[in-house]
């Protein structure tokens, strides 16, 4: 079960913590435990994410729940992934000064990324799917919340953490990596309609879902008053003619160029920002981690 969830991902959020560690100048021996536990929280979410969003690949094999024989075992199976990451840090940091601030810093972070999921989830619920109460303001809310806290803060924070600095002093830090984090799940949304699935490794489910996605936002903010009905009558179904219909409006209103527009913007506003930090190492920490993310293809 840990090599089927655990490996096999881009690796982006453990790394971080390494390179934060060699930047900010920490000589700790454990750092790669520690990127390894926001790999193993990765795999707990992906897994479990994968149930509810009726997913059917992940990192170019069947998402685990669908593997025969696992099915609803895999709910379990992301209980056990989510144990193991204080079972880590237990063995690896229990002595260290930090260690009660760490643990808070997973805890807390983890819940953020529970109530995104939550908002994620409840706005399309059946019987309640209006595309009129889908805004940009609502997806950033959702993505913040779902994406950006673990996969951008939490490494930083690890290393800043160890690092011994008190994290109510980095606020501004937070800031940028939310934004990070946020332009990293439009990039998500965009690929999930427009990336490979081979290259991508996993099959997009978004229209078929009912997602507040970054694509169906900016769609409705374009659309005419009949490609709006087309929008409405086809999105947030399962068959395949009616996901087509809404592929085909999304290259009508140009959302490739749309986002790409959107992408090198994001980028230049978040390295104005990062400039614009006092220390060195810092902007170093920011810039190694948007370096790793620009223009990514899956
Ligand atoms: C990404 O959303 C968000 C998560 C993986 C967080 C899940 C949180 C839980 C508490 C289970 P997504 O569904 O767009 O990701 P993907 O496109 O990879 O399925
Ligand atoms: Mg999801
Ligand atoms: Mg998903
Ligand atoms: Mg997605």
């Amino acid at each position: 079960m840990l090599d089927y969830n655990v490996p096999g991902g881009k690796l982006n959020r453990g790394l971080s913590v390494v390179d934060s560690f060699k930047l900010l100048k920490v000589r700790l021996d454990s750092s790669c435990a520690l990127g390894w536990c926001i790999e193993w929280l990765q795999a707990y979410f992906l897994v479990l994410d994968d149930i509810m969003d009726n997913s059917v690949t992940r990192r170019g094999q069947p998402c685990w729940f669908r593997v025969p024989q696992v099915g609803m075992v895999a709910i379990n199976d992301g209980i056990l992934l989510r144990n193991h990451i204080h079972r880590i840090l237990k063995k690896h940091f229990r002595g260290k000064p930090f260690y009660v601030d760490l643990v808070d810093l997973f805890n807390e972070v983890e819940f953020q990324t529970a109530c995104g999921q939550m908002i994620d989830l409840i706005t399309t619920f059946e019987g309640e799917k209006d595309l009129a109460k889908y805004s940009l303001p609502i997806h950033r809310r959702i993505v913040q919340y779902k994406t950006a806290y673990y996969s951008f803060y939490l490494p930083v924070a690890c290393a800043l953490l160890m690092a011994g600095e008190n994290l109510e002093n980095h606020v501004d830090v937070k800031n940028v990596l939310v934004d990070m984090g946020i332009y990293f799940q439009v990039q998500d949304d965009y690929l999930d309609c427009f990336a490979d699935p081979e290259t991508l490794g996993k099959i997009g489910t978004d229209i078929e879902d009912f997602k507040c996605s970054w694509l169906v936002v900016k769609a409705l903010e374009r659309c005419s008053k009949e490609q709006t009905e087309i929008l409405y009558e086809n999105y947030g179904k399962p068959d395949p003619s009616n996901v087509a219909k809404v592929k085909e409006l999304y290259k009508e209103l140009d959302l490739e160029g749309v986002f790409k527009e959107y992408e090198s913007k994001s980028y230049e506003k978040l390295i104005g920002v990062i400039e614009a930090h006092q220390s060195k190492a810092i902007q170093a920490v920011l810039k190694s981690f948007l370096a790793k993310i620009y223009k990514r293809q899956k």
